[in-house]
């Protein structure tokens, strides 16, 4: 690859991120902060020898055969993948990488916070002061759920599951977990962490389940209808991670019918749109949502983008990227 490769940034970055971009690759931003259509990234493929997009853009097989042959690598913005075709691309010869590390205290901290959110009805809680409905203190008004002594199932057991299980754990939530394999043994200890190699049993017994795998073909409604109706009625259901790891029309369906209490979601299946249904729920305090905001923090973005730049930076002097997606990893 050439030492000062054209780079193709679909959306803008933090200004220290862009600038530095800049003094390092012939970098081509797009000003609007808004998505690019399909017209101007099948543009943006055919000029780029590195595309640096993200969760927004759809880099499907269909794309990526309008590439130009300059195209080496696609260092996503974002530790989810799940918008890349990457068996196309590595197909292709195209090299994948992504975010991952950055943003996991960031999004387990927005797990912890929803669970809070809902548990404790915090959103309701701002809404009524402001609103000037607060009448005054009552022995019985306003009462959440306590979360201390209750158990909290995490499916997915990879870096931001396990910093949500610290979390939950410093807030007397025991820890449950179902995921492929075993996390190491020195980490189930330190987590007092019981494994369910069973989903549907560990459903069964939980009062806060937490979604924290990445969506892959085989995570697509992984909490299927059948699933969630395993649930407890007076369990809680939290999503940082990809809307289509839920069957969201069934979880809907099972809140409105009072099957399963509550939910706190950052993320959706169609995203930005949602269900009328989900938004009439959310009018109602039975859910509180949030626009796919778990990452976010300027922090967490100027260290996502710093991790783009080294993975270009290290394709550029021809080593392997360090975060370079495998097929195994989906
Ligand atoms: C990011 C995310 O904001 O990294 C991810 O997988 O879902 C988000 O938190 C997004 O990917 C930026 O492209």
């Amino acid at each position: 690859m050439k030492k000062r490769p054209v780079v193709v940034v679909t959306r803008r970055l933090p200004d220290v991120i862009e600038t530095r971009m800049r003094e390092l690759f012939d970098t081509r931003l797009n000003l609007e902060d808004k998505p690019l259509s399909r017209q101007e990234l099948v543009d943006a493929v055919a000029l780029a020898d590195v595309l640096v997009p993200t969760l927004t853009d759809e880099i499907d097989a269909d794309l990526l055969a309008k590439a130009g042959p300059d195209l080496k690598l696609i260092a996503n913005f974002g530790n989810g993948i799940d918008h890349i075709d990457v068996p196309a691309a590595l197909a292709r010869g195209i090299t994948v990488t992504n975010t991952p590390g950055v943003l996991t205290e960031d999004t387990a901290d927005m797990a912890m916070a929803l669970i809070l959110a809902v548990a404790r009805r915090i959103p309701e809680g701002s809404r009524i002061v402001p609103d000037g409905e607060w009448a005054g203190w009552s022995p019985t008004w306003m009462l959440g759920r306590r979360i201390t002594g209750k158990r909290l199932g995490i499916v997915g057991m990879g870096r931001i599951g396990q910093a949500l299980a610290r979390r939950a754990k410093a807030f007397g939530l025991s820890i449950h977990y179902h995921n492929r394999r075993h996390v190491p043994a020195r980490i189930e200890q330190e987590l007092e962490a019981t494994y369910w190699e069973s989903l549907d049993q560990m459903l069964a017994r939980m009062d806060i389940v937490s979604v924290n795998c990445p969506h892959t073909p085989a995570t697509f409604h992984l909490l299927s209808a059948r699933r969630l109706k395993l649930m407890k009625a007076d369990a809680i259901l939290v999503n940082t991670a990809r809307g289509e790891v839920i069957d969201e029309t069934a979880l809907t369906r099972l809140i409105e019918a009072g099957a399963i209490a509550g939910a706190g979601l950052d993320v959706f299946e169609e995203e930005p749109a949602v269900n009328p249904r989900l938004l009439k729920l959310a009018r109602q305090h039975k859910v509180v949502l949030l626009p796919h905001m778990g990452s976010a923090t300027q922090e967490g973005r100027v260290d996502m983008g710093e991790k783009v730049i080294v993975n270009i930076k290290s394709f550029i002097d021809g080593h392997k990227p360090p975060d370079r997606v495998l097929l195994s990893m989906l």
